[in-house]
């Protein structure tokens, strides 16, 4: 099969692809660079080595013999994006290039004008080029978890049936997204709704938890196929913070009262979901939703599953409530479906001491590249909790 994946140089990106291209599919990776550029502006750092693209590249055929593709542009760029499309013809398209991070989007006008731009633009351009190029093929695109937010009532995968005034419907399940990355999601998926309702598209929007892990098959065939893992405050995720936080001797960091609860899932089940919607493609003129996630946790039942399994292998770990940046709810009703991907095959990674031991041993072999000043977290959601008050909010902090 001829597949395209956008934000090919990511965390979840270049994994996949070379899972896709081991199976002997045709690969092309588009990528603008642009988390590489942040962590740059940022002076951070992913904690694992990453070679740039092409010497990932060359690693992974000179490992397996296959070849990847490689397209850098924006996939902002129509004209650019038209191109690729339009040469590489794909059946399927796996889009993955957007600004991912919660708190970026919250710390500056700037950021949060930038994550729409990025992510909603970049999205309603690919439907463009979808609709005039390959208006067969299957767009795969990853949307989150928390685009529903934390209502007070079952989540389903994306739809609701609801009865009011005596009619009845099936309609877009309620969004409550808790940030302006999250609303960023919410844009793209009604837009991608649009395009496949109007122009006969099909999609599928997997709304995916969050991800942990440092591995995968493919990645572990040689360092230098590493894919990138970030623990600092604005671009890692919550269970790969405290696993690399548990290893360099800095507390746990719960955000508040850490009953904030999410779907979690490891970045081995990532991969085979996406893998279950491209063997199993949605119809023309559907817009399919699966919520991709494995299991659900509180933040502070992580931090006690993590420490526990830290101590049992010589780490000296302290668990400290920070006052929460964010502003989210921290007793919650939290109940999601998860079974449609599960109807398709997947077998989960669950999490336990063993998945947690493998992570903090290969973390520990990069204790030295750790940045301890970008983990303490200090991008706050309300603007009038900002030094310096709500105007320091419209200058880039
Ligand atoms: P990532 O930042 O590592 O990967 C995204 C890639 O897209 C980066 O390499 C970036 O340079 C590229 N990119 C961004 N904008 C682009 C543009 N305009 N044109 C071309 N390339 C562009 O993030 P990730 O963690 O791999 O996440 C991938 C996707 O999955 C994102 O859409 C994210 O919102 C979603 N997601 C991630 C998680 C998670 O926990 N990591 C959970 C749920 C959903
Ligand atoms: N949290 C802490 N301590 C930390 C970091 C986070 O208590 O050090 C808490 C947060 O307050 C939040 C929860 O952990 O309640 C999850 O935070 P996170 O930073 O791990 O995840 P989030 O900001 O929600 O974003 C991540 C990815 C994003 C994806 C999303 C899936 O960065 O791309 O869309 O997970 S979901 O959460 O389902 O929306």
């Amino acid at each position: 099969m001829r597949i395209l994946i956008l934000g090919g140089d990511g965390y979840l990106g270049w994994p996949t692809a070379m899972r896709f291209s081991q199976q002997g599919h045709e690969v092309t990776v588009v990528d603008n660079f642009s988390r590489r550029r942040w962590h740059l502006a940022q002076s951070t750092d992913s904690l694992t080595p990453i070679l740039p693209l092409e010497d990932r590249i060359e690693a992974w055929e000179e490992v397996s013999g296959k070849r990847v593709e490689a397209r850098i542009g924006s996939i902002e760029d129509a004209e650019f994006l038209d191109e690729v499309v339009a040469e590489t013809l794909p059946e399927t398209i796996i889009h993955y290039g957007e600004q991912p991070s919660a708190p970026y989007s919250m710390r500056s006008r700037q950021a949060a004008v930038e994550t729409q731009q990025t992510n909603v633009i970049g999205t309603l351009n690919l439907l463009f080029s979808m609709q005039s190029y390959v208006p067969d093929a299957h767009l795969i695109k990853l949307g989150t978890m928390g685009e529903y937010g934390t209502p007070n009532i079952d989540i389903e995968e994306g739809y609701i049936e609801i009865e009011h005034n005596g009619r009845k419907d099936t309609l877009p399940f309620p969004k409550l997204p808790g940030s302006l990355y999250h609303c960023s999601k919410v844009h793209d998926s009604t837009n991608i709704h649009f395009a496949t309702r109007i122009w006969g598209l099909r999609a599928t929007d997997l709304n995916q938890g969050v991800v942990y892990g440092i591995e995968t098959d493919e990645t572990a065939l040689d360092p230098r196929l590493a894919t990138r893992f970030d623990y600092d405050e604005t671009f890692g995720t919550v269970l790969n913070r405290f696993c690399v936080q548990a290893v360099v001797g800095h507390p746990l960091t719960v955000y508040g009262g850490g009953g904030q609860t999410r779907g979690y899932l490891n970045i081995r089940d990532t991969l085979r979901c996406v893998e279950l919607a491209t063997l199993n493609p949605a119809d023309r003129g559907e817009f399919r939703v699966f919520n991709q996630f494995t299991e659900q946790f509180t933040v502070s039942e992580l931090a006690d599953l993590v420490a526990e399994a830290a101590g049992r292998v010589g780490f000296d770990v302290t668990i400290e409530s920070f006052p929460n940046p964010r502003v989210e709810l921290e007793q919650h009703y939290y109940n999601a479906s998860n079974q449609k991907l599960l109807d398709l095959g997947l077998e989960p990674h669950y999490l336990g001491e063993e998945l947690v031991h493998s992570m903090l041993k290969e973390i520990d072999r990069y204790r030295e590249r750790v940045i301890f000043r970008a983990i303490t977290p200090k991008t706050k959601w309300n603007p009038g909790e900002l030094e310096g008050g709500a105007l320091s909010v419209a200058r880039e902090t």
